[in-house]
């Protein structure tokens, strides 16, 4: 289903990783050489949306055109089937999407239940760039996109819109599986993604096509600023991915960024907002979350409540997959 270390390496650290990854110990948590440029970014889309900000970064580009650039890879592809264009629908077949940025100023703009628009994370920079609000839903949103030049296009692509019409004929109730929201079991999710540039400005992104055959207007943790993506310039940026309820009701990504605030490592900040859930949430072991973090200084971690997660990283010489630890040990 998942590979469970698939490093692409570049680096002495892959080696080692292959070792740390059969100790059980994530090589996030161990002390990390702090380097500019970084960005890390959640699941295995992470690698090519990386690559993408990776080419803003390097050139001395802001870290928000560089989270703002590599989440519109997997906006614009239609194999991602969580994201954007191709994203699965709700249950009445309508494909809605939800993004938000957050930059280290404190600035943030998002999107919720957007139809129509390919780039939700784009519309939801302008947002941020050009309205006194933070976040624009539905019909507003989209009046807003079109308003700024966005293009009205179909987001339900052929073969999704062969496997709504399977899961309605079958009359299958909405269902959220760990680690995999969509029939075809491949790894892929939203996207959430965490970048410094060479000033050592942070910046992050947030977007998907949230669960798949979700009750219509239902509205994810993934645009939500403190849910599914927070930012703290003079701190850190945390993102969220996995079942968005259980983020929502615990402020997941604040909480991570607090715990960073008060000292912890990235890791360890995750791993404490997922106890968090652990501890307020009855059922929380039949799904999944994961969070990623990443502070001022450039070190990054992950933690996730079941196995399986895993994150993207990619700095001057690394490029690499990290498994995240989980707090539950197996599946
Ligand atoms: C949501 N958090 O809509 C999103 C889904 C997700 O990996 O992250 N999937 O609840």
């Amino acid at each position: 289903m998942i590979s469970r270390r698939s490093f692409i390496a570049k680096s002495s650290f892959a080696v080692a990783g292959v070792g740390l990854a059969k100790s059980g110990i994530s090589m996030s948590s161990l002390p990390q050489k702090k380097e500019f440029p970084i960005v890390i970014s959640t699941w295995n889309h992470g690698l090519p949306a990386n690559e993408a900000a990776w080419e803003v970064l390097k050139k001395g580009g802001s870290a928000l055109d560089a989270v703002e650039t590599g989440v519109r890879v997997p906006e614009g592809d239609p194999n991602i089937i969580t994201v954007g264009y191709g994203g699965i629908p709700d249950a009445a077949g309508h494909v809605t999407l939800d993004a938000c940025i957050m930059d280290e100023k404190g600035r943030a703009g998002s999107v919720t239940y957007l139809e129509h628009i390919k780039h939700p994370i784009s519309v939801a920079r302008l947002v941020m760039e050009k309205t006194p609000h933070v976040m624009l839903s539905g019909k507003g949103a989209l009046e807003f996109a079109l308003d700024q030049g966005f293009k009205k296009e179909n987001l339900l692509t052929k073969e999704r819109k062969a496997a709504w019409k399977k899961w309605k004929k079958e009359q299958r109730e909405f269902s959220a599986k760990i680690n995999i929201e969509n029939e075809t079991e491949l790894n892929h999710d939203t996207i959430g993604m965490l970048a410094i540039d060479k000033e050592g400005n942070l910046s992050g992104a947030c977007t998907t096509s949230g669960m798949g055959y979700k009750l219509p207007g239902r509205v994810g943790d993934s645009p939500i600023i403190g849910a599914g993506l927070f930012v703290d310039g003079d701190v850190g940026g945390a993102v969220a991915t996995g079942m968005g309820e259980l983020v929502m009701k615990t402020l997941g990504t604040f909480l991570v960024v607090e715990f960073m605030r008060n000292g912890m490592a990235p890791a360890k900040a995750c791993e404490e907002a997922v106890k968090r859930i652990a501890s307020k949430i009855p059922d929380y072991q039949n799904f999944q979350i994961g969070y990623i973090a990443l502070n001022k200084a450039g070190e990054y971690g992950s933690f996730c409540i079941n196995p399986g997660f895993n994150f993207a990283i990619k700095t001057e010489d690394k490029t690499e997959m990290e498994d995240a630890e989980a707090w539950l040990k197996k599946l």
